[in-house]
């Protein structure tokens, strides 16, 4: 299906809203259901955030070997990263050979954005309107519209006068960006703007970095697939896995789970350098308690600060580049070359920390009363993260309640996957969820495989609506709220807790009590005939819910890692 124009309303069970890895494994899983499903896509293709961030030096700092679907063990014995570290281009191949090995397309509408989604009271189901004029009619609507998919593109004074192209890392063009020989400006300085700039300098006559906030960044040492690694966990794939679910977050790496307060200086430094040596977020495992003492922290910040110091030559840039906040509290980045590139003399670095951006001109970027000519800006500026990708279509559940009205003091969930006041609207990685948190693409099969086993349990019961009660959603928010408050991460100016962007409530989003404590709650919720939801229009209400696709995440927890316990006692390493 490529697009439509028709004004006709079209009846289906499942609408599923994008066409990432998230609504990509839903259908398959619905039509598996023996349910009718539309997707709706607003991109060309399939891959999601792996579509749309398509700039220079993207690649995903997941390792490859656990960065893919995990629900066939055929796929898996099929498909051969070549990188440690999966390049975006890659990711993308992978995604279009998983809608083709499935033939998901027939049930892709591309090239069309979901505008309105409204309830209706008196039928029981959604009617979702899109920008090429349909509305479909569905039992379901599942949101599977991506975390960091809504790009925060700041509103400078005197944009629109500039002459050069401007580009967001996260709505990168298709074809080709070339930057030889043209003076270009970076704005932004985390994940994507790293990955970036050393790509970007290689090519560029100039680059100029506006820095507000420095980052923490590790290297990742990336190199080509290992074949006798790759050949050891193809041999039992399951079981690693398997491993790495029962990890807080949901990937599998070495950590030490002691005190960096309780070893010496000599053995921290060992251990830093040996974590360093390895590279990636694991560098964050280095202690069990680094994002819960700051004490504990200081050590690792130290450690980072020094690393900068010891790689960028000129001593000022150098200090620009050191943050001075709490080691992981935002997001850690993952870098090839990022330092070293300051190193260049055609790189230069300016601080917009006291000094914001203050305009465009036809020209350039000024700051601090500096017209800093430029011919082409790329906005590596982040996104409205979790939240953003909702408030960008009308959603109306009971009662004419919006969701950006219930949400306007920040997001309120029970687990992360549905609200009160929305009947049948599910969200896949929502906030309240471990989502961005744990690694993406098992968070994503939890939850859609759950949301099909509750799917597959209505029709078993004959149930017309599911919604969670208000108690529930209110003891899981006061949950998601007070876990969050024992770890530092909640301390800081974070996309977690909407700070990057003014005007935005600061709540901490995802949920940090670690992956598999979470899936543990949803399985038991599940066993406990859906407890905390009520199900309207129900014939057999002593019918158990069956667990056919949930019961693949009931797998041993490493309790010496994951228990509340655990938690209570700021022992959990959380990247
Ligand atoms: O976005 P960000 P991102 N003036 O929000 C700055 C994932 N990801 O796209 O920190 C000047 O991290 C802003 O400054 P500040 C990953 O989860 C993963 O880089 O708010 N500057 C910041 O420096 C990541 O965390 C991968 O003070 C302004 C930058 O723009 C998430 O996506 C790769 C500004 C935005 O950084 C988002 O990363 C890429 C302004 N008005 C992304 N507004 C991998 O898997 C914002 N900034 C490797």
């Amino acid at each position: 299906m490529s697009t439509s124009t028709t004004n006709t309303v079209d009846a289906v069970d499942a609408i599923v809203v994008g066409a990432g890895f998230a609504g990509m494994y839903m259908l398959h899983c619905l039509r598996e259901l023996g349910l009718s499903a539309r997707v709706i896509e607003a991109g060309s293709g399939v891959g999601g955030t792996w579509y749309w961030n398509r700039y220079p030096g993207a690649r995903c700092d997941v390792e490859s070997m656990q960065y893919s679907y995990s629900f066939s063990d055929k796929l898996d014995q099929d498909w051969e990263w070549s990188e440690k570290y999966s390049p975006q281009p890659e990711i993308l191949a992978y995604a279009n050979h998983v809608a083709d090995r499935y033939d998901l397309r027939r049930d892709i509408q591309f090239n069309t954005r979901v505008t309105e989604a409204t309830f209706n009271e008196a039928a029981n189901r959604w009617i979702v309107a899109t920008d090429q004029g349909d509305r479909i009619d569905a039992q379901f609507c599942i949101m599977a519209v991506g975390c960091l998919s809504a790009a925060n593109r700041p509103p400078f004074d005197g944009l629109d006068d500039f002459q050069g192209p401007v580009h967001h890392t996260g709505e990168w063009p298709h074809d080709d960006v070339d930057f030889t020989g043209l003076d270009v400006a970076v704005i932004g300085t985390g994940s994507s703007a790293i990955q970036a700039i050393p790509i970007i300098a290689a090519q560029a006559k100039s680059l100029t970095v506006f820095q507000r906030t420095p980052s923490y960044t590790v290297p990742a040492w990336n190199e080509k697939m290992d074949p006798e690694y790759e050949r050891d966990i193809k041999e039992d794939y399951p079981a690693f896995r398997a491993k790495a679910r029962a990890r807080p977050t949901g990937f599998y790496f070495p950590f030490n789970m002691e005190s960096a307060l309780d070893a010496t200086p000599a053995e921290r430094e060992h251990q830093y350098e040996e974590a360093w040596a390895r590279g990636g977020l694991p560098f964050l495992g280095s202690y069990g308690d680094l994002l819960f003492e700051t004490d504990a922290n200081d050590t690792i910040a130290d450690f980072a600060r020094t690393k900068i110091r010891a790689v960028v030559d000129d001593p000022a840039t150098a200090d620009l580049l050191c943050p001075d906040n709490v080691f992981g509290c935002k997001r850690l980045c993952v870098d090839t070359n990022y330092y070293q590139t300051y190193n260049q003399p055609h790189v230069t670095l300016v601080d917009v920390s006291e000094n914001p951006i203050e305009r465009f001109t036809t020209t350039g970027v000024v700051t601090n009363g500096i017209d800093y000519k430029v011919d082409t800006a790329v906005f590596a500026t982040g996104f409205a993260a979790m939240t953003g990708s909702f408030d960008k279509i009308k959603i109306t559940g009971r009662d004419g309640l919006t969701l950006a009205e219930k949400w306007r003091a920040g997001p309120r969930t029970y687990l992360g996957l549905s609200t009160v006041g929305f009947p049948n609207l599910f969200m896949i990685t929502g906030p309240g969820s471990p989502s961005v948190l744990a690694n993406m693409i098992p968070s994503i099969e939890q939850h859609v495989d759950w949301m099909v086993d509750c799917m597959g349990h209505m029709r078993d019961v004959g149930a017309a609506t599911i919604e969670p009660t208000l108690t529930y959603e209110d003891d899981w928010v006061k949950h998601v709220n007070e876990v969050a408050q024992v770890s530092l991460r909640s301390t800081c100016s974070s996309w977690y807790v909407g700070a990057n962007i003014p005007g935005r409530p600061r709540v901490f989003m995802p949920y940090i009590g670690g992956f598999p404590i979470y899936v543990n709650k949803c399985n038991e919720v599940m066993t406990n005939n859906l407890e905390g939801f009520i199900l309207k229009g129900a014939a057999k209400t002593t019918t158990a819910p069956r667990t056919r696709w949930t019961e693949r995440w009931r797998v041993p927890l490493d309790m010496d890692i994951i228990s509340p316990a655990a938690i209570a006692a700021k022992r959990v390493p959380v990247v």
